[in-house]
């Protein structure tokens, strides 16, 4: 047993790090537009002004999407550029880009994906408190009404948050994402209370309102401890750590956020962490919370180390080869993540983002020999394959990502794409991986 026959092969993007066309055609500014621009927090300065310019150019996407085999194509909706102020009036014209985008995909055999939020809130709520705001939930609500209702009728599958962990940690706590704030604990557990809310919100519509049968999910980060060895006690060790916020801290914590949603309950162990600092909340509300989902999304990239006991080195990733972006390579956590969170949560597994920042450029013969990034995913899908072998449901794989792109407060040189892009001319080019990946996908796998 390994990928099921109907095995949802992909790749991801999301709207700020590829669309470009910041304030084109009635779209308002996001916290990514403002409040990172010429302050030095993002490498260079860069913008996400331009980006890959896809608003403009996605038919040759999808056409270069459809030359590597996609089944799926993840990408998410930027909210300003539906509503500008984020709530009331709709921009016919931003709703129309992403129409024609679901339109040019299917005409081209390839499904959407969407993720209703990766993380370009509107600047113009972000002013009226953002997710502080008790209406924050409502606001979401309003706004994922407006897409389902114009694009369910070709779209069934949907992620409502990508990572709400980075965007409420990096964003409000560690300060090195857009909005770049520094918060305290107690807001930082009602921002979390107001996104879960928001999810609840949004699946409960999208269940009772699709136009199609609606498979729906959220896409947390979900890398956990792996087993120093193969002993019972080892894995337990692991699999503790994985799921105690005492090790993982509050906003990066896997429980924090999906115990709620499909437990129906916070940890207990927040309750001895934060005390008074917890939500109050009536039972109607972790009802909408933890609205049935159909699988779990999961944003894997690497893990957590662990080492048992105290010995050196404590660092058990030491001289591990690693990525662009510091990450050590570690694929056995495409085995222990989908196990672990199917034996807590149940639900089947889909990998929403894994992949790798390397240094490629484009070489003599015009072509990018990206190996590590083949030897990588060949490496990680082995893994997952072997889940699949010890019997945990898999779905399916969304390759992170399918262009280089805007990596957020990185910038533009970090590379994580199957097509290379030239940021200065904007030519495209199909790196060796993602022909690569072209033939895992034709194979279904067969060829790992
Ligand atoms: C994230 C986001 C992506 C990133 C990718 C690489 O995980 O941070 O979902 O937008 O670009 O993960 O860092």
């Amino acid at each position: 047993m390994g990928f099921s026959k109907d095995f949802m092969w992909g790749a991801a993007s999301a709207a700020f790090q590829v669309e470009g066309a910041w304030n084109e055609d009635g779209k308002g500014p996001s916290v990514w537009d403002v409040c990172g621009r010429n302050r030095g927090i993002i490498k260079y300065n860069e913008t996400g002004d331009v980006a890959c310019d896809h608003y403009h150019r996605y038919k040759e996407d999808v056409a270069l999407m459809k030359e590597m085999g996609l089944k799926y194509y993840r990408f998410s909706i930027s909210w300003p550029r539906v509503i500008a102020k984020g709530t009331g009036e709709v921009n016919p014209k931003g709703l129309q880009f992403y129409s024609d985008l679901v339109d040019e995909l299917k005409a081209n055999g390839i499904e959407p994906m969407i993720s209703l939020f990766h993380w370009d809130y509107p600047y113009a709520l972000y002013q009226k408190g953002g997710w502080m705001n008790p209406d924050s939930s409502d606001w979401f609500l309003e706004y994922t009404k407006v897409v389902v209702d114009a694009l369910s009728d070709r779209v069934s599958c949907w992620i409502t948050f990508n990572e709400p962990q980075c965007f409420i940690g990096c964003g409000y706590e560690a300060g090195t994402h857009a909005p770049f704030l520094q918060l305290n604990r107690k807001d930082l557990i009602t921002m979390t209370h107001n996104v879960l809310l928001a999810h609840g919100k949004a699946v409960k519509y999208i269940r009772e309102h699709a136009k199609t049968k609606a498979e729906i999910s959220f896409a947390p980060i979900a890398p956990v401890y792996i087993p120093e060895n193969d002993s019972k006690e080892a894995i337990e060790e692991a699999r503790r750590k994985t799921f105690s916020m005492r090790e993982r801290g509050l906003t990066f914590g896997l429980t924090w956020w999906s115990d709620p949603v499909i437990l129906g309950k916070y940890p207990e162990e927040a309750y001895e962490l934060f005390g008074d600092d917890m939500p109050v909340y009536s039972e109607e509300d972790m009802k909408l919370i933890s609205q049935p989902l159909d699988f779990y999304g999961m944003n894997v990239y690497y893990s957590e180390a662990n080492r048992m006991g105290d010995g050196y080195p404590e660092n058990r990733w030491q001289g591990r080869g690693h990525t662009d972006v510091d990450w050590p390579l570690a694929p056995e956590v495409l085995y222990w993540s989908p196990k672990f969170m199917y034996e807590r949560y149940g639900l089947p597994i889909m990998i929403t983002e894994n992949g790798m920042a390397g240094l490629d450029w484009i070489h003599l013969d015009g072509k990018v020999h990206d190996t590590y990034r083949i030897d990588f995913l060949h490496r990680y899908l082995l893994e997952y394959r072997r889940a699949a072998e010890d019997g945990i449901p898999i779905k399916g794989y969304m390759q992170w990502s399918v262009m280089d792109n805007m990596e957020w407060a990185l910038g533009y040189d970090k590379r994580f794409g199957l097509i290379y892009v030239d940021f200065l001319t904007q030519e495209r080019t199909i790196k060796d991986s993602g022909y690569w990946y072209k033939e895992v996908i034709e194979t279904n796998g067969e060829n790992l």
